[in-house]
């Protein structure tokens, strides 16, 4: 395997620039409370580009420059390292990432208006960093307010995102990989889960257990918060506070992903605490696994996250149609939109760098993009019975099932990055019974 060719990508993004110069900065140390900060998290774009996982450093990439990358970094300081870590520094930075030119950062202000000239455009993220943002938009209309330079400065300011954003949506081998390590830690996670949670008292008891196994297994952690929820708190679609009681009888949804190299994985499952679902959990469950391999079937090339979407609500719809809890026909279900009281999410995003992957979802004339390989999404379609809904019969009420997996499309069809992890309701079940030590 080939190590990851930073340069190639910024040579790419480069010749999408036509007149442009590009300027990304790199993430800084947020604060939590007073002079305590929250985990160093480098910004996706900065990284996919650079390599680079040093806060407060700036990308610069000057297509009509002779010398085309730049990066601006923290200088060495000796007393700055000892307290507060290593710093690269301009000459081991020029190495390592290859740039053509490296300046510290209190040069910036300095260079940054050499080189502007020659270019009448700025692309930068317009939604972040307005501090950044302002200033260099000062540095660009103080450059030549009368027009005496005999050559262009710029005058307009468009999004950087939306150029590298649609680079990353396909993955190359180095990316693939990252993402298969992220699943493996996944995998290992979802498992101690479930072979703990009879034994365990709290959804927290189980959501540490599976921070450490992620960790155990060379991820830095986890790539977006998890929700561990049991019984009916599955119905809260973005539950934070994982710290109830787990209740034998009950099933518990767990949606939680590892990150690894900055990539994430996101998995959910939904399994029984005490081991054994019940006929009606499995009757539900058994629904939503129809929905996903439904949705499965249409992961391949040419195809679209649309057409992945429609299997799944053809298939909950039929279910919920069986399961007697609406009784129009699947088609009124479908149009009318019915199902999503009971599914109201998508069931697909791309992952990658960020857990919801920043890609486009539609092409230049709005319709949805066409797979190709190496594009990764989620499949993860669910059912939730909302406790306090009389509409429904009261066996269903505070039930909750999703399950997810991550899809890398290959040449004809696709890998289930994650098709390891349990789903099958004999599997589950049987994953319940393990030993949850040989996870620790
Ligand atoms: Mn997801």
């Amino acid at each position: 395997m080939e190590s990851t060719n930073y340069k190639s990508r910024r040579i790419a993004t480069i010749s999408k620039l036509k007149d442009g110069i590009a300027i990304l900065p790199a993430a800084t140390h947020m604060t939590r409370s007073n002079d305590t900060e929250f985990d160093f998290r480098q910004n996706s774009n900065f990284k996919y580009l650079t390599g680079s996982n040093e806060p407060d450093s700036i990308l610069v990439l000057t297509p009509h420059g002779k010398k085309k990358d730049h990066l601006f970094v923290r200088p060495k300081d000796r007393m700055q390292e000892i307290w507060a870590g290593r710093r690269l520094g301009v000459e081991k930075s020029k190495d390592i990432f290859e740039m053509d030119e490296v300046y510290t950062l209190d040069q910036f202000d300095e260079i940054l208006p050499e080189l502007m000239k020659g270019h009448s455009e700025v692309f930068i993220d317009l939604n972040n960093d307005s501090t950044l943002f302002n200033k260099v938009k000062k540095m660009a209309m103080g450059l030549d307010p009368r027009n005496r330079l005999k050559m262009p400065t710029p005058k307009a300011f468009r999004h950087l995102n939306a150029i590298v954003e649609k680079q990353r949506l396909i993955k190359d081998q180095n990316e693939i990989l990252l993402m298969k390590k992220a699943a493996a830690a996944t995998n290992k996670a979802h498992r101690a889960a479930m072979a703990m949670a009879s034994s365990a008292h709290t959804e927290a008891d189980l959501h540490n257990v599976m921070n450490y196994v992620f960790k155990k297994h060379g991820a830095s952690g986890e790539a977006y918060g998890s929700i561990v929820a049991g019984g009916d708190n599955g119905t809260i679609l973005h539950y934070v506070e994982n710290n109830a009681q787990l209740i034998d009888g009950e099933t518990l949804l767990i949606d939680a992903g590892s990150e690894y190299g900055t990539y994430a994985s996101d998995v959910t499952r939904t399994f029984p605490i005490n081991g054994k679902f019940s006929t009606i959990q499995k009757e539900i469950y058994e629904v939503v696994l129809r929905a996903m391999k439904a949705s499965f079937s249409k992961a391949s090339p040419g195809n679209s996250l649309e057409d992945v979407h429609m299997a799944s609500v053809k298939e909950l719809s039929v279910g919920l149609k069986e399961l007697g809890i609406l009784k129009q026909s699947v088609d009124e279900i479908i149009e009318e939109s019915l199902f999503r009281e009971f599914y109201p999410h998508g069931t697909s995003h791309w992952i990658g760098l960020d857990v919801h992957d920043q890609n486009p979802y539609l092409d230049k004339n709005f319709d949805p993009i066409k797979f190709q390989k190496g594009m990764c999404f989620t499949i993860e379609p669910g059912l939730y019975f909302q406790k306090d809904n009389v509409n429904i019969p009261e066996h269903f009420r505070g039930l909750a099932v999703r399950i997810e997996d991550d899809i890398l499309i290959t040449e004809s069809s696709h890998d289930n990055l994650t098709a390891m992890i349990p789903k099958e309701i004999k599997e589950v079940e049987a994953a319940c019974q393990e030993d949850y030590k040989q996870f620790l």
